[in-house]
């Protein structure tokens, strides 16, 4: 159990700037074409005008009248006839979202457009705001009156958790208050409403968010009572009776009716009721990760962010323990999570299928949310060598490098025969980047966070000596500019990363006197190379501290070995048993049909398969490829037959090309398979001018 404490709090995204380099890059497009995109399909979708009420309720509309999805809420669309849509009950969230990245965006480059067009947007959300302070569009223009009858299953308090995230991004971008007034009065509310008092409502969102959220406000306000409500809200869940089963009692409707096609019940999880909203136990006693992924990684955000701030051990250590299970025996190599296609969930132990993975794009932000909020209370390498493994892989894979495409499930293998009767099932799961859904949730949220991803590399705290440390949490060519004991620091990174890992830092200052630079030292990197001079330098928990004078001599060059390399995956996940994976630096890669002849699923990596990387400009946007040798059996053998005795096949040999994974798909459908076949033991050298396995001829190596 990881019981050290070092609290640190991320130095703001609005110091940091990326100037060249991998994530520039990503952002400008992210800038010019996906926030822009979203927008555009917030409009034509009627999102943008469901916050101006344009929408009337047909008589007997609301839920029950839709058409439901495989998580059990209506899908937006004007069904039945409807001449307006109907606004979703997690529209809001969308919106939000998508103010929460425009508002970044501005903080780089002020654009009155856009501007004009959030402040319309936060004009029709005050409109919105009833007296006492509610504002949520569904329960204002579908179900008006119904507001607080289901908080299990309506995302009120998720869509205000992200109303809360977006305002705090619109004011601090251009110091306009007006949304952060907005959601302030919104969750003093929530506040009123929600509590141990007997009037209040004991109870707790059904979809994390407001947790994390409410942290936020806090400490952009300084005032405690968010963050005691944040606590409330985390510390109340799975307390019996169940507040789920309460308040559908309440409301008079059954709670062993998980409700449309019974999923989402009270026994649906054999890890007990409820688990699928991680409501089955109190938080304390959850030993595993559970039920939904993206609220279940939202919830351990929330939690590492109350314990950070409140400094409440067990609340900690029930945070270690999720993070713990889910990234030992329950996450992708990508750094993605619920593998589970349905209710979009956690599976058993090492359950982790490759062709039918969920691994929702959200999912993978979360992960990144939830690691970066546990390097605050513990700088450890384990937290942000998992953010960043999230970041490279599971979210990058979520938008085409175009920018105007996006997966919301990503799998680790794909051959597109196999999900084209999925088509009319379920648009998420199709391996072809879509440019929208009808639950957007994917797009928003990868946009956010690759706009404010500069908040995301430099935390600062203080040592158990009480010096200052600066923690560099991710590599990227840019500039910090951070403040060290009240005084200017301006901390510069050159670097090529992530396809090569030397690091050359610059820090500038007039800071007489020494404190220290924390560089994370990936677990992958080996042995690292530090040049510094002057420098007292240790090592703790893959964590470089650099201490000295940095106004003296402000320099260092860190030079991570990165090299590509065959991973396996622990045997009891039996989809990778006898399979490998390439990764080089964070990326892990595959190989695509587009590159390789071969039929990819029958290509074996043998023990001297040799990997070699090389950077190819004009490829996939310029990127790092990886050749490998290995073999394959002739197919010819098989003469039309579908199954024959099996004998010594006769292989041949087979070059392989693979790229990131995060690349995949961009060049039309094809099959794609990260892990591939390998045999340790086997050298795929002729031997009688044929191919064959030395390891049968004990020749294991
Ligand atoms: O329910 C809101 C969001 O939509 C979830 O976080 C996603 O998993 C998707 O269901
Ligand atoms: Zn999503």
């Amino acid at each position: 159990m990881d019981e050290r404490w070092q609290k640190s709090l991320p130095v703001s995204w609005k110091n940091v700037r990326f100037t060249g380099g991998f994530w520039k890059k990503r952002q400008e497009i992210n800038e010019q074409v996906t926030l822009p995109a979203e927008y555009e399909q917030c409009k034509s979708s009627g999102r943008v005008d469901s916050v101006k009420c344009i929408y009337k309720p047909r008589e007997n509309s609301g839920p029950g009248q839709g058409v439901f999805t495989i998580d059990g809420v209506l899908e937006e669309n004007l069904a039945h006839g409807e001449t307006v849509p109907r606004p979703h009950h997690y529209w809001d969230s969308d919106l939000a979202k998508w103010i929460e990245g425009a508002s970044y965006a501005l903080w780089y480059e002020r654009n009155p457009e856009t501007e004009a067009v959030i402040d319309g947007i936060i004009d029709d959300f005050g409109k919105l705001q009833m007296p006492d302070g509610y504002v949520n569009t569904y329960y204002t223009v579908v179900e008006p009156g119904k507001r607080w009858t289901n908080v299990h299953r309506m995302h009120e308090l998720y869509c205000a958790g992200h109303l809360i995230e977006a305002a705090a991004a619109y004011y601090e971008a251009t110091g306009k208050a007006k949304l952060l007034d907005i959601v302030e009065r919104y969750a003093d509310h929530i506040d009123r409403v929600f509590g141990p008092a007997d009037h209040q409502i004991h109870g707790y969102p059904g979809h994390q968010e407001i947790e994390l959220a409410l942290v936020k406000l806090y400490r952009l306000t300084g005032k405690k009572k968010y963050l005691e409500l944040a606590a409330y809200f985390l510390n109340e869940r799975g307390k019996q009776p169940y507040f789920f089963e309460e308040e559908a009692r309440q409301q008079g409707r059954d709670p062993e009716d998980g409700g449309p096609k019974g999923i989402l019940g009270k026994s649906f999880l054999a890890q007990g009721p409820y688990a699928l909203f991680q409501a089955h136990l109190p938080v304390r006693e959850q030993m595993t990760a559970e039920g939904h992924a993206v609220r279940l990684a939202y919830m351990g955000a929330g939690m590492a962010d109350v314990a950070s701030e409140t400094g409440d051990k067990s609340l900690w250590q029930a945070c270690v323990r999720l993070w713990d299970n889910v990234t030992s025996k329950r996450m992708y190599i990508t750094g993605g999570i619920g593998s589970q296609d349905g209710c979009e969930r956690f599976n058993f132990d090492y359950q982790l299928p490759n062709e039918e993975s969920y691994h929702e794009t959200c999912a993978s932000v979360a992960m990144v949310m939830w690691g970066f909020r546990m390097l605050q209370v513990a700088p450890d390498r384990r937290y942000g060598d998992v953010m960043e493994r999230a970041l490279y892989n599971g979210v990058l894979s979520g938008v085409s490098l175009s920018g105007d495409r996006f997966f919301y499930a990503n799998h680790l293998a794909a051959h597109p025969e196999m999900f084209r009767d999925r088509i009319i099932r379920n648009p998420r799961m199709f391996p072809e980047r879509q440019r929208w859904f009808a639950v957007s949730c994917c797009p928003m949220n990868l946009a956010r966070l690759l706009e404010s991803l500069g908040g995301y590399q430099y935390t600062k705290g203080k040592l158990d000596d009480g010096g200052q440390a600066v923690y560099v949490h991710l590599y990227q060519e840019g500039t910090a500019d951070i403040r060290v004991r009240d005084k200017k620091v301006v901390i510069r990174q050159e670097t090529d990363y992530p396809w090569q890992g030397d690091i050359l830092v610059t820090v500038g200052t007039d800071l007489d006197g020494a404190w220290t630079l924390a560089l994370r030292i990936p677990e992958w990197s080996g042995q690292p190379v530090l040049e510094t001079e002057d420098a007292e330098v240790w090592e703790d928990r893959g964590y470089l501290y650099v201490r000295k004078d940095w106004s003296k001599n402000g320099h260092l060059h860190l030079s991570l070995p990165m090299q590509p390399v065959l991973m396996e995956a622990h045997p009891g996940v039996r989809m990778d048993c006898g399979k490998a994976a390439i990764q080089y630096g964070p990326l892990v890669y595959c190989v695509e049909e587009a590159d390789n002849d071969a039929d990819l699923f029958d290509c074996i990596l043998t023990g001297d398969s040799r990997l070699e990387a090389g950077f190819e400009e004009s490829l996939l946007g310029g990127i790092c490829t990886i050749q490998a040798q290995g073999i394959r059996r002739n197919r010819e053998q098989w003469k039309g037959r579908l199954y024959q005795p099996a004998s010594r096949s006769y292989f041949e040999p087979v070059k392989l090309k693979a790229v990131p994974y995060y690349t995949w798909a961009n060049r039309g459908t094809g099959a794609m398979t990260v892990w591939m076949n390998h045999i340790p033991g086997m050298d795929h050298g002729k031997v009688d001018g044929k191919y064959e396995d030395k390891a049968d001829r004990g020749n294991v190596n």
